[in-house]
């Protein structure tokens, strides 16, 4: 079966964007059963930036546990820690020496990160999306279920696989497809519109977490940023109010409508009713998972269980294509 991966970094806990924009469209790829499903606790990613090691070690189990909950079956798909399959950090630095510094200097994800301090920014950060592709492209993976923001990594893995087949002659990597479908593929901060709603801002007050509970994620709604007119009956006039276009995306991925039915449903709402509904609307989403997610950390011993025997699957695949790669890069191996 034709294989997908996607990877989630453990720094820290995870957001509504997280689920909107990967876990949720993770477990409907599994259901679809077309394809083997590859997901990974991407540690070596997250430690381009400084991570407490003894809170890596627990976003690593939380993160796993999330991917349980949400509906992640570790036998059906495989579920694994990046670190323990050091083929990754192989095959990634083959990359390296495929990849030229111009693309990686290009990623938008670089530049924001390292800022105007790029001097002292991770040699790690830089090289992230050669470590990227090496995920995706040692499983040969032909798709990647991302959100919006990962849509330029994505194409510079095409463009290593690309340069990689190039220069040495072969059609051995395949050119990966994005999967960015649906509504709320770029969840927005709550404290302003026009960014995207992450686990590493500094506010809290920006973000839902999964593990928040339910008057906290009433209260961070009832907060969000918004302005005061009511919401109108079509979606296109949302594109000029961003805080309000955010919420109503927010409405329709966790309710699983299309947005013209939702604004059907709002329409002339002011959002001190709007608000309430989607604060209920997310708690009955998210607490579930959390509450599982919970009960599955008090295991911290069966996680490490599952994904030991993850990375034994994954490994089992990876091998023999690194060593494939190493053959044809022309590194001497044993017989
Ligand atoms: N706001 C978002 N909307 C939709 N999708 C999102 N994703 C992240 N934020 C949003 C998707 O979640 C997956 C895993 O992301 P990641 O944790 O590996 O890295 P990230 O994109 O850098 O996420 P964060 O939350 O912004 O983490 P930090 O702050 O540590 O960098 C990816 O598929 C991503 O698209």
């Amino acid at each position: 079966a034709p294989r997908v991966f996607s990877g989630i970094q453990p720094s820290g806990g995870l957001t509504l964007g997280n689920y909107l924009g990967a876990l949720k469209r993770f477990s409907q790829m599994q259901e679809k059963g077309t394809h083997k499903c590859i997901f990974c606790m991407v540690d070596m990613h997250a430690i381009t930036v400084w991570q407490d090691p003894a809170a890596l070690t627990r976003s690593t189990r939380e993160v796993a546990a999330f991917f349980i909950a949400s509906g992640i079956d570790p036998e059906r798909s495989i579920l694994f820690n990046q670190s323990q399959v050091p083929e990754h950090a192989q095959l990634a630095w083959i990359f390296n020496c495929v990849a030229r510094m111009g693309w990686m200097g290009r990623m938008t994800q670089w530049k924001d990160k390292a800022g105007k301090n790029a001097e002292q920014a991770s040699l790690g950060l830089f090289a992230y999306p050669a470590l990227m592709a090496a995920d995706i492209l040692l499983y040969h993976a032909t798709h990647v279920p991302v959100g919006e923001d990962q849509k330029q990594h994505l194409e510079l893995t095409r463009d290593i696989a690309t340069k990689f087949n190039h220069d040495y002659g072969v059609d051995f990597f395949p050119i990966t497809e994005p999967v960015i479908e649906g509504t709320a593929t770029r969840v927005m901060s709550l404290r302003d519109g026009t960014k995207k709603m992450s686990k590493s801002d500094p506010s809290d007050m920006a973000r839902i977490n999964l593990a928040d509970d339910a008057d906290t994620i009433a209260q961070k709604f009832r907060k969000a940023r918004t302005d005061p007119d009511p919401l109108p009956d079509d979606y296109e006039s949302l594109s000029a109010r961003p805080e309000a276009k955010n919420l109503v995306d927010i409405y329709a991925a966790l309710s699983e409508q299309p947005t013209d039915k939702v604004m059907a449903e709002v329409a002339g709402m002011q959002f001190g009713t709007f608000k309430p509904r989607l604060a209920e609307l997310a708690v009955e989403v998210l607490s579930p998972m959390s509450a599982e997610m919970r009960r599955l950390m008090q295991n911290p011993d069966e996680i490490d269980a599952i994904l030991a025997r993850g990375a034994d699957r994954a490994r089992a695949i990876a091998t023999p294509i690194l060593r494939r790669t190493y053959d044809i890069v022309g590194m001497v191996g044993r017989q």
